[in-house]
């Protein structure tokens, strides 16, 4: 009887690690640093109300991520991976006594709308928020509260890119920007370091997760759905925001 030969597989080959990260990194060209509104806003042509735009409705990104975190760690049945990522909440909503450097990125944040000429009370209420801006924002928490864990945690991962945003910010905005006090810009200031942590530990989870090619696409497909996140937010504030 003649040997029974396998039949080849005929499951695409995953990409190794490296290929892998290379793919997830080359998404950056679609990330919203080469929005035509973030281009302009780091050009300086953009006008106060637009800046003062911009940032109320960006408030509500941030307003949602301690939320977004914390169903992260709800679905999360790994203590190591919680340990790590329970530090995400503490950076945005502070620790401690919530004074200075301990209230938080939310408080950063509200400290760089006062700067802009924006009352804190209507920042809080969320008065400026654009339907398209909260709708995206609410589709980026949705995601994450029904999605596996290893996927919100790859679709953080828009942050590979953010270090550069921010620094580009604090390079550009002084000098465009000179109504806007100094130390309004702090909260970007202190992004870039944590952004960088941050990535480390979700790059890590999602290299060691999606291991097969069709997992591979899939992570790809989950970091554009983020940058479609991040993307639509711009489009409803340039819209909203003409001069
Ligand atoms: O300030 C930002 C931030 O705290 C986060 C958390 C992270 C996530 O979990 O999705 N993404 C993110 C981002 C922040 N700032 C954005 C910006 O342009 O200032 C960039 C955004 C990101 O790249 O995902």
């Amino acid at each position: 009887m003649a040997p029974v030969r396998p039949v080849p597989s005929t499951r695409p080959v995953p990409w190794s690690t490296q290929e892998f990260e290379a793919r997830l990194r080359d998404k950056g060209a679609g990330y919203h640093i080469h929005h035509p509104f973030n281009v302009r806003l780091n050009s300086g042509l953009c006008s106060p109300a637009q800046v003062r735009g911009w940032i109320a409705n960006r408030f509500y990104y941030q307003w949602c991520i301690p939320q977004k975190d914390a169903a992260v760690l709800a679905n999360c049945p790994d203590r190591e991976v919680r340990r790590e990522w329970m530090i995400r909440l503490l950076d945005h909503d502070g620790q401690g006594d919530f004074e200075g450097d301990n209230a938080g990125g939310l408080e950063a944040w509200t400290q760089l709308a006062l700067a802009a000429g924006l009352d804190r009370d209507a920042l809080w209420r969320l008065d400026h928020v654009q339907p398209a801006v909260r709708f995206a924002c609410d589709a980026y928490v949705n995601f994450v509260r029904h999605a596996p864990w290893q996927e919100a945690v790859c679709s953080s991962l828009t942050e590979m890119f953010a270090p550069q945003i921010h620094k580009d910010r604090l390079a550009t905005w002084p000098r465009h920007y000179p109504w806007i006090a100094a130390d309004g810009l702090s909260y970007f200031r202190s992004r870039i370091p944590l952004a960088q942590r941050d990535v480390d530990h979700g790059l890590a989870v999602t290299l060691a997760h999606f291991t097969t090619h069709e997992q591979q696409l899939r992570a790809l497909d989950i970091l554009q759905f983020k940058l479609d996140v991040l993307w639509s937010m711009l489009d409803a504030i340039e819209k909203a925001y003409p001069q």
